[in-house]
């Protein structure tokens, strides 16, 4: 298809006038400032400077600057004429694991972040934990340990107490899944361990604190809005074979339905129970209760599908992930599919009494470069994103209750295990300079927000 084509069949007169338009950054992936405003270190400060952890040796200790240079890049974001801005908060500017009361400058710094957003018109998100515990707390077990659920609470008491008049828009956790698997079970992220009984209780902790933490936000905001955003993927077969289809419901029942089940109240799914065996959580009693707590929304981070297929020797799910040749990727890898959103988002919204849903994290990597001219022509990038927004318009037309789309991300910035080496951002970010260059995907998405896109 043209671009002519492709820009032709969307406009933002197909979506409801209240459609939130945003983008989603989270706070170790951009700030830097690691030492400053009285920020302590996090678990991936320390992952990040252990040599052979992350690809490019890089660490987040600077990143974008953006702990100094959040009011240009909030101008960025009131220039794209969007209307809502999804960011995270730093556990570790807040408490530094000594002091009992939270750090004055840590709050300060997130206060004057959200009046910046509010002058700009647009609408704060925050995400009260994007992977970056407090180093401090990992010295004491970590999520494994029931402790971080109650200093997490306290957390979570302290910010939404001092940010709940001006945020509505609470997101407990990001990707629990990767907390909990790549932080523990392929080592991939911080912390880096390599045991999957460990990665089960981590998961199961942060579900807890996450259902722990939903009275608590509501208690100080009035208001207030919350939920959780989950890394979901669609589960595709890798062939026709009967194999390969229990595959996809051996996969799915760990990847997507060990979250949605507990979180909807169900429990986890019998079958994944089964599967995991003696590697299970421990559940105390309430556990499931706490973390079934009904919810405002939930927040979809969707990327690519997986394909897998029947790998009996594979521990716990006898399912491998397999990588079909004949598809479109992005430079990172990742396989280019609309249409998996569209299926993703029916589904949940058909099988789990989501209320509003929002398509919380959605972008591509591909590797940008500045032109002769200074422009950024990521066209892949921009094509990418015209089909996901024409996928989120179908899905709602399918009955899915979407309410805004958050791109990922407004900046290139610090991909975790990848370093700088992936770029996701609608700006690109020169590094050295930190100068911020909008690519021709933002400039796409600011034309289609402000109803430009077709002239
Ligand atoms: O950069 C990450 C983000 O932190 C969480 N969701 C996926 C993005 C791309 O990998």
């Amino acid at each position: 298809m043209t671009f002519n084509d492709l820009t032709k069949a969307i406009s933002r007169s197909d979506f409801a006038n209240d459609f939130l338009w945003g983008v989603s950054t989270s706070a170790y992936q951009i700030e830097g400032a690691a030492d400053i405003g009285g920020r302590v270190p996090s678990i991936w400060d320390t992952f990040s400077a252990t040599p052979g952890k992350v690809r490019d040796g890089s660490t987040g200790a600077v990143a974008c600057d953006h702990y100094h240079r959040w009011e240009e890049d909030l101008d960025l974001a009131q220039a794209m004429g969007l209307n809502s801005y999804r960011f995270s908060i730093a556990w570790t500017r807040i408490f530094n694991g000594v002091d009992e009361q939270p750090n004055p400058e840590g709050l300060a710094f997130y206060s004057r972040l959200v009046d910046g957003m509010l002058a700009r018109g647009l609408q704060p998100w925050c995400t009260l934990y994007h992977w970056d515990l407090p180093q401090y707390l990992q010295d004491q077990g970590g999520w494994e340990n029931r402790a971080t659920i109650d200093a997490y609470l306290r957390y979570v008491d302290v910010t939404t107490t001092h940010l709940g008049g001006r945020v509505k828009h609470w997101i407990t956790h990001n990707e629990p899944w990767c907390t909990a698997m790549h932080g523990n079970w392929d080592g991939m992220h911080a912390p880096g361990n390599k045991s999957l009984p460990l990665a089960l209780q981590v998961c199961h902790n942060v579900l807890v604190s996450h259902g722990l933490a939903v009275p608590v936000i509501r208690a100080n905001v009035a208001d207030a809005k919350v939920g959780i955003a989950l890394s979901l993927h669609p589960i595709k077969p890798a062939s026709d074979s009967a194999a390969d289809q229990e595959a996809v419901v051996r996969h799915d029942a760990l990847r997507n339905r060990w979250f949605l089940d507990a979180l909807y109240g169900r429990g986890y799914p019998e079958l994944a129970l089964r599967l995991v065996g003696e590697d299970a959580p421990m559940v105390l009693p309430g556990d499931m209760e706490a973390i079934g707590v009904p919810c405002d929304f939930l927040g979809v981070n969707y990327y690519f599908p997986e394909v897998v297929t029947n790998a009996p020797d594979q521990y716990p799910l006898r399912t491998a992930i397999v990588h079909p040749q004949d598809r479109q990727r992005t430079d990172f890898g990742w396989e280019v599919s609309p249409q998996g959103l569209v299926d993703l988002m029916a589904r949940v919204a058909r099988e789990y009494p989501t209320g509003d849903l929002y398509v919380t994290e959605n972008g591509s990597s591909y590797d940008d470069h500045v032109g002769a001219d200074g422009a950024v022509d990521d066209t892949a990038r921009r094509d990418y994103l015209i089909r996901h927004l024409v996928a989120v318009r179908d899905a709602i037309a399918a009955g899915a209750h979407i309410k805004g789309y958050f791109a990922w991300s407004l900046l290139d910035n610090f991909e975790w295990s990848e370093g700088y080496l992936r770029r996701f951002g609608l700006t690109y970010v020169d590094y050295p300079t930190q100068r911020r260059t909008v690519k021709q995907s933002g400039h796409w998405y600011s034309a289609l927000v402000r109803g430009q896109n077709q002239q």
